[in-house]
Parts: structure tokens; sequence; C-alpha cells
């Protein structure tokens, strides 16, 4: 049996068409059934539904053979686990966005970088944060949030957020304005190490599988 582990959502969508390209096709809507293991046509490959920021916990610990996880998700674990146990073979270039700092538009950005000012940041991915503030030599308290980063600045809770952004309309819609993107973000394909060895042949085709039917760009 081969295990892979998903997140519902854009990550499930987005990666249907390459299982489809590798012969797979998951049997149950993932949107409409409450089940969290759900077939698929082969009766040697299944699917775990998982939280996005699971995915990587469940492969490395072998929940899961392999999974679909961001980048965004495997940094931030990755700096939990020193990037341990985690077989990277593949950057599946689907869920794209980007990390960017925000901030209120009346809030100078610019000069308080300028100006050496300690600036307070709310964040989900507080170590890609601590890293890119770091590496920019910036002075930071961060404050770790779970969700809403929006709502930080609105309510004076801090000054930026780092946050992801796809078309920026939540950002609008917030009156917010991205002012750095920190990095390109998309969707990795990673692989339990023991599994790999052990199942060699059915995940290494899956691999090459995938690889083909990547998106061209
Ligand atoms: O939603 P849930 O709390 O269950 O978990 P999750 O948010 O981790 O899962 P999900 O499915 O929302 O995200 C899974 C992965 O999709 C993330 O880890 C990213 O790698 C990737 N991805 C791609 C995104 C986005 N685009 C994205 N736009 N993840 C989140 N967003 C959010 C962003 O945080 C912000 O709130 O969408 C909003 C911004 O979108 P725009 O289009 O308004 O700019
Ligand atoms: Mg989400």
């Amino acid at each position: 049996m081969i295990t892979l582990a998903l997140s519902k959502g854009r990550i499930f969508d987005e990666t249907m068409p390459l299982l489809a390209a590798a012969g797979i096709t998951v049997t149950e809507d993932p949107e409409t059934s409450r089940k969290l293991i759900l077939a698929t046509n082969r009766p040697e490959v299944r699917v775990v539904l998982v939280r996005a920021t699971d995915v990587p916990t469940y492969v490395q610990f072998g929940g899961a053979d392999l999974g679909v996880a961001g980048l965004d998700v495997l940094l931030e674990h990755g700096s939990e686990w020193g990037g341990a146990g985690l077989y990277q073979p593949l950057d599946l270039r689907i869920a794209k966005c980007r990390m960017s700092v925000a901030t209120r538009a009346d809030f100078d950005y610019a000069s308080a970088v300028r100006q050496g000012s300690r600036i307070r940041v709310a964040t989900k991915y507080v170590s890609v944060a601590r890293n890119h503030f770091a590496d920019k030599g910036v002075h930071v308290d961060l404050i770790k949030l779970y969700g809403s980063m929006e709502l930080a600045p609105l309510t004076g809770l801090a000054d930026a957020i780092v946050d992801l952004v796809s078309t920026g309309s939540t950002l609008r819609a917030n009156q917010l304005v991205e002012v750095e993107q920190i990095m390109p973000i998309s969707s990795r394909l990673v692989v339990n190490p023991a599994a790999l060895k052990l199942k060699r042949e059915p995940i290494r085709a899956l691999i090459d599988a995938f690889e083909r039917a990547l998106p061209q760009d």
C-alpha cells in the first residue's frame, strides 16, 4: 500500500491532475465525504486527508509514504526538525503564491527600515520571518499568530505582517499594502526516505509520472 498525504482545498484540487496523469483517480470527493482515508482506482494507492501543516509530520514519521506540502509549511517544519526525515524530490509548481511583508498604507516601512527602528511583525511564519529580517539587518519583534494576520496591523497589534499573497485581494480588502516580497512559494512533493527504500519501484514510478505531468512554466 502507498499512502499519499494531502490537505483539502487547493493542494488537493491541484494535485488531482498530477495524480490523473499517473493513472490515479480518487474515487471520493473530500468536500462532501467525511472520510479521512480516500480510496483510489488503484487498490494499492490511498490518500489521507490531513491539515496542511500536518503533512510533513505524517510523512516524516511514516503515517504517509509521501505527501504534498507548501514550501511555507516545509520551511517552518524544517526549522523545528532541522530538515530531517524528508526527501524532497520535486517542486510540483502548484498552489503558487509568494511570501510577503505587508503593512497599513500609512506605515512608512522603507523609512522604518532605513532608520533602524524596531518593527513589530505578526506572522504564522516565524522562522521565515526571523531569517528574512535577520538577513536584512532589520530589528523585529515577532508575534506568532495562527490565523487572520491581516487584522494585526489594523488593530495596532503589529506594524507589519508576513503572510502569503496570491491575488492580493485579501490585502486590498483590508487596506494593507505589500511592501516587500520575501520569496516565491509553491508546493513540493515530500517522501519518507525509509518508504522510498522499501517501496522503491512504485514510489519512483509515481515521482516520475508527477514529473512528466508538471505544469510547464
Ligand atoms: O486553511 P487551513 O487553516 O486549513 O490550512 P492552510 O491555510 O494551511 O491550507 P490552505 O489549503 O489554505 O493552504 C495550503 C497551501 O497553499 C499553503 O501552505 C500555501 O503553500 C499554498 N497557498 C497558495 C496559499 C495561498 N496560495 C494563499 N493565497 N495559502 C494561503 N493563502 C491565503 C493567504 O494566507 C491569505 O490569507 O490566502 C490569502 C491571500 O490570498 P489572496 O489571493 O487574497 O492574495
Ligand atoms: Mg488557508
